[in-house]
């Protein structure tokens, strides 16, 4: 804890990288922060975000104590009296209406938190409504979907072997940018240069020349949304010319026929014109990936944000499997996380409810945030008239963003826990204030089970939480408390942390696949004894996850272990995990999942949109998402949120580099200043999303001089993956044209006043 002059390491909870952070701090001021050239993951990288920490530690606009709002103005209220108001607001929507009339959106940073992680399932749980919603349906959950059906778990994500492959063929996504996303590694830039150093080769597909397409051998510009169409094709070019590998996996595998069966319909030369590749650079590709000693072909938000996102993220792996890189070094592979993976299974996580108003499956427990305006501004029994959202701001970045801002209008009663008055929060009755990263503990239990290496860092806070202030489990387990019967106070927070830890322990000992099975229950807690809330849950997954002393067992990782160790511990690169790792009903991988290889039909049906311009989105290093628009040390610098477009194309529109653009899709509007560049394909057209910030009410004083525009409102609801619900984000149909007028510069949008 800090006290006078401090050194802290910790990991950046701010993306997937998880980069070790050097933080100096002098009288609980943060001077300064450097990459910790002694972590063993990241050796001192950072990007631009991880400095920015210290500001968004000290932003004055950030939420620092409890609010309740009236009318429009704002009050700073105790703990105590927010949750007697969230109390009475969510307990009395429950009681009129139900419990499925309180809707729920988690937003990203949940992820990159222990408390989302690990408390936020107890909150849902209790509070029992089918309308949970959270950013990953407009994001990867194609991905843990297509894994789910192959590999029996959805977190068994097979992740690209980046330091030992040989040929990386990268599919939408911008490493170099995001710093990896479903592929944690901090300083991609370096492992990609380490890949070409040692002679291998970084292919890119990507409608635009991104900076990662910039520094790779080739890179080919594709029409958006059509990569399941090039995918097939590649497969279709290893089983023509007899370049698959019989795999050392042969015997573990089920419905490889029947894949090759269907491949046979996508021949390069009948799908090059629908994706825009030539037909020899696609057969080309799948030469070079099967005589490559190794490779992994790896696909991002570009592949899952689309019309065929669980069918793109199945070939992916299909590819991977025929070309012999499945499980395999240099390949793609499973991680060992040290604190467990799923070892057990009930069945898919899918389609066991359906959304009230379209009838959409359910997916990995949860809807896709495509219904929330319906489920919204639909009445009938089941109607969403609550809402709570935590560190989510879907006004932003969920699609047609209009439809959903008037839904919310008509809401009885809406909670957010959130450090910002942002987009969403602003129309909350009661913010509850999460603590800033700094505050906090962390350890990344999602990315050390995406990781590129097994990786096992805890970073205790750099500061001490004011008097009185509640941690971010704390306030979950208050609401958890107040859902159900109990009174918010933490006597309830008590009871439902040692019930929890209890009912972990209990299921871990009857389960066979488990490291502690049939041990004395009180030996467990025996040795967990003094230990709460989040460090004690994180001490029983180490202790008794793969590298753990299993109580006392053997010497092995415990949270004490990691405190020792404060830059954190490498536990080894990836190994082959084949057959363990597999939870399917058949103990196998099923290339064959009935239901994605249904979807196959459409993708032959549908050949590609007929649009003359489609929307895609991009990333930028000094952004994360909506939120982090308030630091000035991230946001100097020119306008980010423009439309890119080729130049050929502001030829035939007649419209200049820095002028004014009006923007309409199917079910939106806006103007955006328009900047030319050859970087992009033709015919296609990008905004950043995350913008949109002159909403009335919000409270981000820097975000606000440089708004942007919200390019949700012109995302489509009705427009996403068949089998996931995951939203079209990327190729969406639109108009471009000049607007005539000189109406006002800086995205002033119509549609997006309410
Ligand atoms: N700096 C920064 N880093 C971030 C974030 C951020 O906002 N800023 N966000 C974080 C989050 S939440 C995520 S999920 C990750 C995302 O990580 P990435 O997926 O690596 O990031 P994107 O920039 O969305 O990359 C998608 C790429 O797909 C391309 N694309 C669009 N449509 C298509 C298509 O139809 N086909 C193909 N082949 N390509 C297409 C786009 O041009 C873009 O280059 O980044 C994380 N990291
Ligand atoms: N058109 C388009 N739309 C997109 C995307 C795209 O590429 N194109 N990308 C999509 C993707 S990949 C993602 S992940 C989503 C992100 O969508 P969201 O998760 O809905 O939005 P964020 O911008 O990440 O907002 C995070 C919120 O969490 C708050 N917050 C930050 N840290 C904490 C914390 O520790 N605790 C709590 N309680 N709150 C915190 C912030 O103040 C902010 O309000 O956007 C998606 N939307
Ligand atoms: S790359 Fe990601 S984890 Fe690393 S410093 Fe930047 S934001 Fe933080
Ligand atoms: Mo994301």
């Amino acid at each position: 804890m800090d006290s006078a002059k401090n050194v802290h390491y910790r990991t950046c909870p701010l993306c997937e990288a998880t980069c070790g952070l050097e933080i100096h701090t002098v009288n609980g001021e943060v001077t300064h922060i450097e990459g910790d050239k002694q972590d063993p993951f990241s050796k001192g990288y950072l990007c631009p975000k991880g400095f920015s920490l210290k500001e968004l530690h000290h932003d004055p606009d950030r939420i620092r104590e409890p609010m309740i709002r009236k009318g429009t103005e704002w009050f700073t209220v105790s703990y105590e009296e927010a949750f007697k108001e969230v109390r009475k607001g969510l307990r009395g929507v429950i009681e009129k209406h139900g419990r499925d009339a309180v809707g729920v959106y988690l937003g990203n940073p949940n992820v990159h938190n222990l408390s989302g992680m690990l408390y936020l399932p107890i909150f849902l749980r209790e509070l029992g409504s089918r309308n949970q919603y959270s950013a990953s349906t407009v994001d990867q959950i194609p991905k843990q979907l297509a894994a789910e059906f192959m590999y029996g778990s959805d977190f068994s994500i097979p992740i690209p072997d980046i330091d030992r492959t040989h040929y990386f063929l990268v599919i939408g996504a911008n490493p170099i940018v995001s710093n990896g996303s479903l592929m944690t590694a901090p300083n991609m830039r370096g492992r990609l240069k380490s890949l070409q150093e040692r002679g291998g080769r970084l292919v890119v597909v990507d409608p635009v020349r991104t900076a990662t397409a910039k520094l790779a051998d080739e890179h080919h510009f594709i029409k958006p949304g059509t990569d399941g169409y090039l995918l097939f094709s590649i497969l279709h070019t290893l089983f023509d010319e007899g370049l698959t590998k019989e795999s050392h996996l042969a015997d573990h595998v089920n419905g490889l026929s029947e894949v090759k069966k269907l491949a046979k319909d996508f021949p390069p030369e009948k799908m090059a014109s629908v994706c825009g590749l030539d037909s020899e650079t696609i057969r080309t590709i799948a030469r070079d990936l099967s005589s490559a000693t190794c490779a992994a072909v790896y696909g991002r938000m570009g592949t899952c944000t689309q019309a065929f996102g669980t069918v793109n993220s199945w070939l992916i792996d299909v590819i991977n499997y025929v070309t012999g890189n499945l499980d395999r070094e240099g390949g793609v592979m499973f991680t060992t996380p040290a604190t467990g993976g799923r070892t057990s299974k009930k069945g898919y996580r899918f389609n066991r409810f359906r959304s009230r108003v379209s009838g959409m499956p359910e997916v990995l427990g949860e809807l896709p945030v495509s219904c929330l305006s319906e489920e919204m501004d639909t009445p009938g029994e089941g109607q969403i008239k609550a809402f709570v959202t935590v560190a989510g701001n879907p006004v932003l970045s969920t699609p047609n963003s209009k439809r959903l801002q008037n839904a919310m209008e008509n809401l009885e009663f809406m909670v957010s826990v959130d450090c910002y008055l942002n987009e969403t929060t602003r129309k909350a009755n009661v913010i509850l204030p999460a603590p800033t990263p700094l505050e906090r503990s962390h350890y990344d239990l999602s990315f050390y089970q995406l990781s590129v290496r097994n990786i096992s860092h805890y970073s205790p806070p750099v500061f001490d939480k004011k008097e009185g202030q509640l941690d971010e489990w704390e306030i979950l387990l208050n609401l958890t408390a107040l859902v159900g019967e109990e009174e918010p106070d933490q006597d309830a927070v008590t009871k439902i942390d040692d019930a929890t830890i209890e009912y972990l322990i209990k299921k871990d000992i009857n389960n066979d696949r488990s490291p502690i099975y049939d041990r004395d229950p009180k030996d467990i807690f025996e040795a967990l004894e003094g230990q709460t809330g989040p460090e004690r849950m994180l001490d029983y997954m180490l202790r008794s996850g793969p590298y753990g002393d299993h109580f006392k067992q053997q010497d092995g990782l415990s949270l004490k272990k990691l405190e020792e160790n404060s830059h954190g511990i490498d536990l080894g690169a990836l190994k082959p995990r084949i057959p363990e790792v597999l939870l399917t009903h058949t103990g196998k991988v099923e290339l064959a999942p009935e239901l994605i290889i249904k979807d196959v039909t459409r993708l032959k049906k549908e050949a590609s949109s007929q649009s003359d311009m489609l929307l895609i989105g991009r990333r930028n290093l000094r952004s994360n998402n909506s939120w982090m628009h308030n630091l000035p040390v991230l946001m100097k610098g020119k306008d980010r949120c423009t439309l890119w477009l080729h130049p050929t194309d502001g030829e035939k529109l007649e419209i200049q580099d820095g002028e004014l653009a009006e923007v309409q899709s199917e079910v939106g509007l806006l103007e955006v200043i328009v900047e030319l560049t050859n970087d992009i394909m033709p015919g296609v057209g990008s905004i950043p999303h995350g913008y949109g910030h002159g909403l009335s009410g919000v409270k981000m004083t820097v975000a606000k001089e440089n708004k942007g525009v919200n390019t949700n409102v012109l995302s489509d609801e009705k427009r996403h993956d068949a089998i996931s619900g995951t939203a079209v984000l990327n190729g969406i149909p639109i108009k471009v044209s000049k607007i005539k007028s000189g109406r006002e510069k800086h995205g002033a949008v119509r549609t997006e006043s309410i």
